[in-house]
């Protein structure tokens, strides 16, 4: 990825709140990751997917073998830039959806700290990756978010979080994609028009000198003392794995 894409993804993350790197994953990759979690759903039971779906946390000890995905260099490389710092991966964790979902699964964002000191700041802390297997779209269920600029009030426009929200927009993105987005960004989920499987796993980064906790960190040594596969993988090991 050149210089002045990763600049427009800055500018677009800033500027709106989350930033799409289309096509990141081939078809091979999606396919395996598609393998990887409809294994654990049937691992256990094919349970009925409603309400939120089937939520997959910790991901990277649940599935393990989905770890390489997250060498992923084109998300990578704007996260190092939007963060300014190397990204820490501090939680994984995917969500598997069908026709059985709820309609919408209720606007929420992630930002978890004091949401009165978001106002007027000039940095993004923390972002959440989604990595959408199958892609997003109206049939398969789509992605919603409130854009918003970087240091603008978190501020829900309407209290109810299953209605549509004034100034929603749909997210759309082709298979193997990345969303990323700001932790303070307001977003949901809906039911895809089509019957069929919806796929996302993902996680939290912050920057590693960023080494304020958060609700939804997760305890990586699982992947942290499984040195082979650090080994194997070094655009992983960087996110697990500190400098110092
Ligand atoms: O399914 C999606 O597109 C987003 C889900 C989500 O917001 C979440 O799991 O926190
Ligand atoms: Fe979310």
């Amino acid at each position: 990825m050149n210089q002045h894409i990763i600049d427009e993804k800055i500018r677009t993350l800033f500027d709106q709140g989350y930033c799409i790197i289309e096509s990141v994953h081939d078809a091979a990759a999606t396919e395996h990751q598609e393998q990887l979690l409809y294994a654990e759903w049937a691992r256990r039971g094919k349970q009925l997917l409603s309400g939120f779906g089937l939520g997959i946390h910790p991901l990277l000890e649940l599935v393990p073998d989905i770890a390489p995905y997250f060498d992923c260099p084109a998300v990578n490389i704007v996260l190092e830039a939007a963060f300014q710092d190397h990204p820490k991966l501090c939680h994984a964790g995917a969500r598997i959806a069908n026709e059985d979902s709820a309609l919408n699964i209720g606007w929420h964002h992630h930002y978890n700290w004091n949401a009165d000191l978001v106002y007027g700041r000039h940095k993004i802390e923390r972002v959440v990756v989604n990595f959408y297997v199958k892609g997003v779209s109206p049939s398969l269920g789509s992605l919603w978010t409130i854009p918003r600029r970087v240091g603008e009030p978190i501020c829900p426009p309407l209290d109810e979080p299953n209605q549509e929200w004034p100034g929603q927009i749909e997210v759309s993105v082709p298979p193997g994609s990345a969303v990323i987005l700001d932790t303070a960004l307001y977003h949901t989920a809906t039911r895809g028009h089509a019957p069929g499987m919806r796929y996302h796993w993902g996680g939290h980064y912050q920057g590693w000198s960023n080494h304020r906790p958060h609700g939804e960190d997760m305890d990586m040594e699982h992947i942290f003392s499984n040195l082979a596969l650090l080994a194997r993988y070094p655009g992983l090991k960087r996110l697990i794995v500190s400098d110092d």
